[in-house]
């Protein structure tokens, strides 16, 4: 088999904050020392990847002087210039500062709300100075442990009264940016609001600009929930919500474990790819954006682990892409496909100009079908399907 070695018309990004991250958790502090964003940035062209998406406090740390921020500014642009490397995408952090513990836009403190909202608003102008074309908001601390201390109501008021600003200022300013918003159902806080695709999906239809605003969907956190990742995917896709994507591996329901690539759920990613590159119109991609990486390098891994885990996940992808071209290239795939009617379910239910009194009139469709005798005698051959689609993932066919 042979893997492509990534290039930049993959669109593989990394944030800053993931190759970044010094192992420190909840029961022990750095196993390794910070990463400078010039080597970073270095490193990941030479390893082919083609963008970098950072938080504004991944770059610059929370109560910076300005001119402390614009060296770090203007170190990055001497790095992406000289690489070539792009920021496609920027977020804001209104998680780690300690203003922040219960929450930026959705804070039961007013002044803390329009803190974050300043933040986020600077935050925009740098991610329109850099060409960024996404802005992400994950709303980590936007929740609550308990639930008389948040009035969920009023907080999702609040919520859109900041999406709906936010979208006020970059129509204003004239930014090509749309926002994307990261579902996630728990941790940092108990509770997080918004906490899967589905309900970003209810939240952003009540949006003044639902058009600006998608979704930015992460592996992990869809299966912290214990959700089918490559269906909310598919979901998002048939909203035209799917703004961005985060890639990485996470194993059931537990803590975010933020794994490589496909080092979670296997089956489920080469699911996921199947879809991004063959689920579009004619079988072609059904998305175009990058192909983002917000894992994390474990704890136990020094710096030649970090490289080796952020090319990991870049191998996964193209791994699983290659095995699903494979799969749907298949002469046995293409006859198990047909045998499942899985194309018969793009047919629609009813005929071209059909009524309802069409439909009631038609007694094939109920007073002469047969329900107990239709499939009686043959079934859909799903498993075999699935059995053909494992084998081509394990590299058997
Ligand atoms: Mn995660």
């Amino acid at each position: 088999m042979t893997v492509p070695t990534p290039t930049r018309d993959d669109k593989f990004s990394f944030g800053l904050w993931t190759i970044g991250y010094n192992g420190a958790d909840p029961f022990g502090g750095p196993t390794r020392p910070a990463l400078d964003v010039v080597h970073v940035v270095e490193k990941l062209s030479e390893l082919g990847a083609y963008g970098l998406t950072f938080h504004d406090d991944d770059l610059f740390a929370f109560g910076s002087t300005d001119a402390e921020r614009q060296n770090q500014i203007d170190r990055l642009k001497g790095a992406l210039g000289a690489t070539g490397l792009i920021v496609p995408m920027v977020t804001t952090n209104l998680f780690s500062a300690p203003v922040f513990k219960d929450g930026g836009f959705t804070s039961n403190d007013r002044a803390v709300r329009r803190f974050a909202l300043r933040k986020v608003l600077r935050n925009l102008d740098l991610a329109a100075e850099l060409g960024a074309k996404t802005f992400v908001m994950w709303g980590g601390r936007e929740g609550a442990e308990y639930d008389s201390a948040k009035d969920i109501r009023a907080a999702l008021e609040r919520y859109r009264e900041a999406v709906n600003l936010l979208g006020d200022y970059v129509t204003d300013k004239g930014y090509d940016i749309r926002f994307a918003i990261e579902p996630k159902p728990n941790e940092p806080r108990g509770d997080i609001l918004l906490p899967t695709l589905g309900h970003a999906i209810a939240f952003i239809d009540s949006l003044e600009r639902p058009e600006l605003v998608g979704l930015n969907p992460e592996v992990g956190h869809e299966q912290m929930a214990g959700l089918n990742f490559a269906a909310g995917i598919a979901q998002a896709l048939d909203r035209g919500k799917l703004f961005h994507i985060d890639l990485n591996g996470q194993r059931g329901i537990k803590y975010d474990q933020d794994l490589v690539f496909g080092h979670g759920d296997l089956h489920n990613a080469f699911a996921l790819v199947d879809l991004l590159e063959n689920g579009g119109p004619n079988g072609g991609p059904a998305y175009d954006g990058p192909r983002h990486f917000d894992y994390k390098p474990s704890r136990t891994e020094d710096e030649t682990g970090v490289w080796d885990s952020a090319a990991a996940n870049m191998r996964m992808y193209l791994l699983l892409k290659e095995r699903a071209r494979a799969f749907r290239a298949d002469p046995e795939v293409q006859e198990a496909l047909a045998a499942a009617r899985v194309d018969e379910l793009r047919q629609p239910t009813l005929g071209a100009g059909e009524s309802y009194d069409d439909l009631l009139a038609d007694r094939s469709a109920y007073e002469d079908f047969d329900p107990a005798g239709y499939f009686g005698a043959r079934g859909f051959g799903f498993v075999r399907l699935q059995q053909l689609a494992a084998e081509h993932l394990m590299g058997a066919r």
